[in-house]
């Protein structure tokens, strides 16, 4: 279902988290247009120092040589984080959002906290970040990243409640953008030792760490090592100084691109390419895409944690993002239902059956709908209130088509009765013969009344209802009818007696199907839960897998890199981060099968439970004694009903006990590993220690 929802249009960028005075401020503005953003957005922010052609870059990529302002004194320009959404030009129905952030380590700011807050939140807000910078990769300019180095500090990856106190990086990677370092003003030759590489390469060497204890080197140690583990996706584009001529590099936003140095225009559109076909759209950890509206909340969340001084947790952002959207998709999916079933039925529906079939449809898209708008709901806290509230309205369905049906019907009745009404009430039934008289015009509205079409479900009741109305009439016509005799009154008497014990029964029988109707259409409706839910759980643990898996050849590529530039003990250090994330696999895993394991229980007991519940009613429903049938079958229901309340509130529970076991097994052969580890380490056997799973 493709929704083309207008999103809104920006001429030009507008500031989004403003800097002033120490303070961070989100630009309410700014929010609103993110807010009615409903596509998925592709990301792209850029940092670096102040006044290197960050904002220029920036334009460039939005196609216009005006938008970001740029400056040509060497005072800051841009302050906080500015935004500009774009449609994406070549991926259709996306937005392409650009954040341009101020210049860090502007000596004119007196808050260098607030430095490490734009860099952390254009961080987390993008799919791709850009590190700009002049010149080469130098020192200097690693340094510079020390932001870097900070951003474990400043954001937590997990809730504290499982926070262990080692943070792994790779809780990181999953929310982080790809790495595209920019090297504006590039005049050197692409050769190391002599031989030409790519930029790729180029950055690939400036990133090995360097030996040495001094502090300096020690500090860009540091930053190469944090982009390294927590970008696996790097890129590196050089650009030549645009111009040469000063004057026009100083109003640069005036010069058309195609005056520009012709390699500068080759480098930028290859840069700008690259950009487009490879930036990701935004997504959280297991795939979890980010639209505009989400990203408002993401922001949103941050900065409130950041101002009240707490540290923003990406894990619980997550779930206050999944709390609010499952509640709107609970309700979205139960409006469907309604909407649905209010278009396709028509009241009174020929038979129950009729409309259970239509509400098991519309069912069955609600279900969809929600898992289609839902994540992580991972105790199916929100499917159960959604499945609470199709069954109420259900009920309101059912009862809408009952009292239709029976207001039809009386109507309809009412007028075939009309004429045999008179008749009694004038005495044309009190003659010799009036009996057979009453019985032919009886009939006759019986007759006539059977083929009226779609009096619904109610149809009988109400005829029954009539009929027994006219038993103490039909007597009082048999008694005075003077053309019977006695023996022929007693018989016609019985045989009205038997009519209507029969008449009685098939209405029995034909509420008893109803009820065994409705109860199939409720295990429909279950069956369809659970099997929407699996396939979901699917989808979900195979993209948590692949992430997972990713990262694990991540960290080992790193740790191997790690080795063989003879940094050992790093390497070493990575490997209890490789082996918590094996164990995380590992658990993950379990934690899958005790899902599926959970559903198969709770759909055997069913699959169990119906046919032998089905056979037994059958055969029951063709005995005589219809009233202790009911009846059992009235207690029969309750217990199921019982049982099913009982699994749904049972499943939780469950997972919770078991989940202590399987937290309490994992720290058992964790405690295992690491005795056996010290035996390894004391033995001596480091090559071997690196293979142990
Ligand atoms: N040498 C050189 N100058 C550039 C380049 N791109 C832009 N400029 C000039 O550098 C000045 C600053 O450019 P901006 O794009 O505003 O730089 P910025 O990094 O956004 O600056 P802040 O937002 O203040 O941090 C402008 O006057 C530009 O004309 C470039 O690639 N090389
Ligand atoms: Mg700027």
């Amino acid at each position: 279902m493709v929704t083309m929802a207008a999103e809104p249009i920006m001429m030009s960028p507008i500031c989004l988290v403003e800097n002033q005075e120490e303070q961070l401020n989100l630009n309410p503005e700014a929010l609103q247009i993110l807010n009615k953003i409903s596509q998925p957005v592709v990301v792209v922010g850029i940092v670096g120092l102040y006044r290197t052609g960050k904002s220029y870059l920036m334009n460039c990529l939005a196609g216009q040589n005006h938008g970001f302002p740029l400056g040509s004194t060497v005072r800051s320009t841009t302050k906080g984080i500015w935004m500009w959404c774009v449609p994406h030009p070549s991926k259709l129905n996306h937005t392409l959002v650009l954040l341009d952030t101020e210049g860090l380590s502007n000596l004119e700011k007196e808050d260098p906290k607030n430095d490490s807050w734009i860099f952390a939140l254009t961080v987390l807000l993008s799919s791709t970040l850009i590190y700009n910078s002049m010149g080469t990769i130098n020192s200097q300019a690693l340094e510079q990243l020390h932001y870097m180095t900070e951003l474990t500090q400043l954001v937590r990856a997990k809730s504290s409640s499982d926070y262990t106190g080692v943070e792994d990086s790779a809780k990181f990677v999953s929310f982080f953008p790809d790495f595209i370092w920019a090297l504006r003003d590039f005049t050197l030759e692409m050769k190391i030792n002599g031989y030409s590489v790519t930029e790729d390469e180029y950055l690939e060497d400036a990133l090995k760490l360097l030996p040495g204890t001094n502090p300096k080197i020690q500090n860009s140690n540091m930053s190469r090592e944090c982009i390294r583990q927590f970008f696996p996706k790097r890129k590196c584009f050089i650009f030549d100084r645009p111009t040469n001529d000063k004057n026009l590099l100083a109003h640069i936003e005036n010069v058309p691109e195609d005056q520009l140095d012709s390699s500068f225009q080759e480098q930028s559109n290859k840069f700008r390419t690259y950009v487009f076909t490879h930036t990701k759209t935004k997504t959280l950890r297991e795939g979890i895409i980010v639209t505009g509206n989400r990203l408002e909340t993401l922001l949103k969340a941050y900065v409130v944690a950041i101002k009240t001084g707490e540290v923003p947790c990406l894990e619980n952002v997550v779930t206050a993002l999944a709390q609010r959207e499952n509640s709107v998709a609970v309700q979205k999916a139960a409006d469907h239902y309604s909407e649905q079933m209010a278009q396709r039925v028509s009241f009174p529906t020929d038979t129950l059956q009729e409309l259970l079939d239509v509400h098991t449809d519309c069912e069955r898209e609600a279900i969809a709908v929600f898992m289609e708008h839902s994540f992580k709901d991972d105790k199916q806290e929100f499917q159960k209130n959604l499945m609470d509230m199709i069954e109420k309205k259900k009920k309101d369905f059912l009862l809408q088509n009952e009292y239709t049906s029976v207001k039809y019907s009386q109507a309809k009745l009412q007028q075939l009765t009309e004429p045999l009404m008179k008749s009694i009430s004038t005495g044309t039934f009190c003659v010799p013969g009036g009996h057979s008289l009453y019985l032919e015009a009886k009939n006759k509205v019986e007759w006539d009344y059977n083929l009226v079409p779609r009096k619904g479900v109610k149809a009988n009741e109400v005829l029954q209802h009539f009929l027994q109305s006219q038993v103490a009439i039909e007597k009082s016509i048999l008694q005075g009818d003077k053309a019977l005799t006695c023996q022929e009154k007693a018989l016609a008497a019985e045989r009205a007696k038997k009519e209507a014990a029969e008449k009685e029964q098939e209405l029995l029988t034909q509420k008893h199907k109803e009820q065994l109707q409705k109860m199939e259409a409720q295990e429909r409706g279950f069956r369809e839960n659970i099997a929407q839910l699996r396939e979901k759980l699917e989808k979900e643990r195979e993209s948590l897998q692949r992430e997972q898996e990713n990262m694990l050849m991540h960290k080992l590529k790193v740790q191997e890199e790690l080795r063989n530039e003879g940094f050992e003990k790093k390497s070493e250090k990575l490997r209890r981060e490789i082996q918590l994330l094996k164990k995380e696999i590992v658990a993950n895993k379990d934690k899958y099968l005790l899902d599926q394991w959970i559903i198969d229980m709770t759909d055997g007991v069913f699959s169990k439970e119906t046919p032998d519940h089905t056979e037994r009613a059958k055969k029951q429903a063709t005995e005589k004694e219809q009233e202790l049938l009911t009846q059992k079958h009235k207690e029969q229901l309750q217990k199921m009903e019982a049982q099913e309340r009982g699994f749904r509130e049972n499943i939780p529970q469950m997972r919770e006990k078991l989940e202590k076991e399987i937290e309490s097994l994992l720290r058992e052969q964790e405690k295992v590993l690491m005795h056996k580890l010290k035996i390894l380490e004391a033995s001596g056997f480091q090559r071997q220690k690196a293979q142990i799973p």
